[in-house]
């Protein structure tokens, strides 16, 4: 196993302030991130802020700001997102920093060298929405084909990248990383694109001046994407030969929107080989969300805060909504009453209610000090093999990126807990002095899928999960510190430890 994980969000435009899209994705990362530093990795987590380029000078120019000035305003309320969310990234970066001209212009010197950057002229069809150029035959009916907005036709002087020479190396490289790009579906998508044949790319403008310079080149600012993909070597240090791009470099994964997928899939590369640089192992496209089924818009006014989804919910239950609510890769509809829904009777009426009620009885029966757990009856069969399974479960499941399934067998370990609960009655096995041995052993099991469950838990919701752990582990390392092999295993919960009586984590939210 490769010991360490490098993973990256976009980074983000601060031509506006962050909406669910941009916490979806950052947190989709974070649980990534802290599973596999609970795998025993070294893991590089990357966030940050895409600062140049035209969306943003035009929204600046709006608000009569330097593009400078706004990015500074918006880029705190990128940066606050991390203890909002309780995100554990290791990186923020600004494409605005110096350390990140020198890298953007190294990478582009050596494809200049290399003679895969040439000087021409550009004509095409702009959308200015989305940085991108389009050809004639691309534009519908005069519009974007991603976003549908109007499109105008510019020319001007350019720098091109020679993007047409690497058509059969990037269709090879596909070949050879069947995981590049994930989903499949996207993957054959971006495969049918590049089949397609390539054209050369872009790369500067001059009709713009908020931007990085073309090395040597007066009047030319390095295109917005160009400039935005380098952020994720820059943020290892790139061109300086640090221990950190030594260490993180090539990416596991570059989490993206499905509409950004083929700027990290086709260009991204790319630009790496042409430089000598080698291309990630891979991109993941996640799906996007509606709002109680409509598109997400500003002039629908339905725009979805993180911050206020917090105050109203907690961190906690707003990170399980959207990792549990939709096949992750696929799109999803938000709305606050199912999360409310999922919030109240799995966290709260599953996960919550099997440790209280456990610990509960705990208190009542045996003074709050774990009992050994005695001879093994077909019921208590039936959950320890769960319990067994659900490590390697979740563990299948986060290494194909499917956080929802992940989630579901922790869900189903606590259901077959209650469930264990329900039908062991140990409240009627207290009756019967003849039955402590058999109640102690009950109540083990019980307290054992909990804390199976609360290290499980850790990477999704890590503050609640810290709760439970603390519960079931008294006075013991945090549970990000904790080891999926060693403390997913099933029966390590310390017989004599005494136990708290009672531990709300996931209060019921009231609507
Ligand atoms: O694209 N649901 O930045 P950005 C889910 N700066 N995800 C959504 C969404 C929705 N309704 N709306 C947007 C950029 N997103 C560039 C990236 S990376 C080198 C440069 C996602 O702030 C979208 O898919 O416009 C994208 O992944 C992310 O939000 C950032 O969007």
């Amino acid at each position: 196993m490769k010991d360490t994980f490098y993973i990256t969000t976009p980074i983000y435009y601060v031509n506006d302030v962050p909406h669910i899209g941009h916490a979806y994705t950052t947190i989709a990362c974070d649980a990534l991130a802290r599973w596999h530093r609970m795998l025993g990795k070294r893991v590089f987590f990357l966030t940050g802020t895409d600062e140049h380029g035209e969306k943003v000078q035009k929204s600046a120019a709006a608000k009569g700001l330097s593009p400078r000035e706004l990015a500074d305003q918006v880029v705190t309320n990128f940066q606050g997102l991390t203890p909002a969310l309780t995100i554990s990234n290791t990186g923020f970066i600004r494409t605005t920093e110096p350390r990140h001209y020198a890298s953007v212009q190294d990478l582009f010197r050596k494809s200049l060298a290399s003679g895969d950057i040439y000087l021409g002229e550009y004509e095409g069809w702009y959308c200015v929405p989305d940085e991108a150029y389009w050809t004639a035959t691309q534009i519908t009916d005069g519009n974007c084909p991603t976003c549908g907005r109007p499109v105008e036709k510019r020319k001007e002087p350019s720098w091109f990248f020679r993007l047409s020479k690497y058509q059969e190396p990037l269709l090879d490289y596909y070949r050879k990383h069947p995981a590049f790009i994930r989903p499949e579906s996207r993957r054959n998508e971006v495969v049918a694109f590049v089949e397609g044949g390539l054209n050369d790319l872009s790369v500067s403008r001059t009709s713009l001046s908020w931007g990085i310079p073309v090395p040597e080149a007066p009047g030319h600012v390095i295109y917005v994407w160009y400039d935005a993909l380098t952020n994720y070597i820059t943020g290892l240090g790139y061109p300086s030969p640090t221990a950190e791009f030594g260490t993180f470099w090539p990416a596991d994964i570059h989490m993206v929107g499905k509409d950004i997928l083929r700027f990290h899939a086709v260009y991204w590369p790319a630009f790496l080989m042409s430089a000598g640089v080698a291309p990630p192992l891979g991109v993941f496209a996640h799906g996007w969300w509606t709002v109680e089924g409509q598109k997400m818009s500003k002039s629908l006014g339905n725009v979805v805060d993180p911050y206020e989804m917090v105050r109203k919910y907690g961190a906690d239950a707003f990170r399980y909504f959207l990792l549990r609510e939709v096949s992750f890769g696929l799109d999803g509809d938000f709305s606050e009453k199912e999360l409310v829904r999922r919030a109240n009777s799995e966290l709260a009426d599953k996960l919550g209610n099997l440790l209280n009620r456990s610990l509960g009885m705990l208190g009542k029966y045996f003074a709050g000090v774990v009992p050994a757990p005695g001879r093994s009856e077909p019921a208590d069969a039936v959950l320890s093999a769960c319990g067994r399974e659900c490590a390697p479960a979740v563990a299948a499941a986060m290494d194909e990126v499917a956080i929802h399934k992940a989630l579901a067998a922790i869900i189903d370990l606590v259901t077959k807990g209650n469930e264990y609960v329900q039908s062991t009655q140990p409240w009627a096995l207290a009756k019967y002095p003849g039955k402590r041995a058999r109640l102690g052993t009950v109540l083990y099991n019980a307290l054992e899928a909990s804390r199976v469950a609360a290290l499980l838990m850790a990477p999704f919701t890590p503050t609640a999960a810290q709760k439970l752990w603390e519960a079931l582990v008294p006075g013991g390392e945090p549970v990000e510190n904790a080891r999926i092999d060693r403390d997913g295993a099933w029966g390590r919960l310390a017989a004599g430890a005494t136990l708290p009586a009672a531990c709300i984590v996931f209060p019921k939210i009231e609507t």
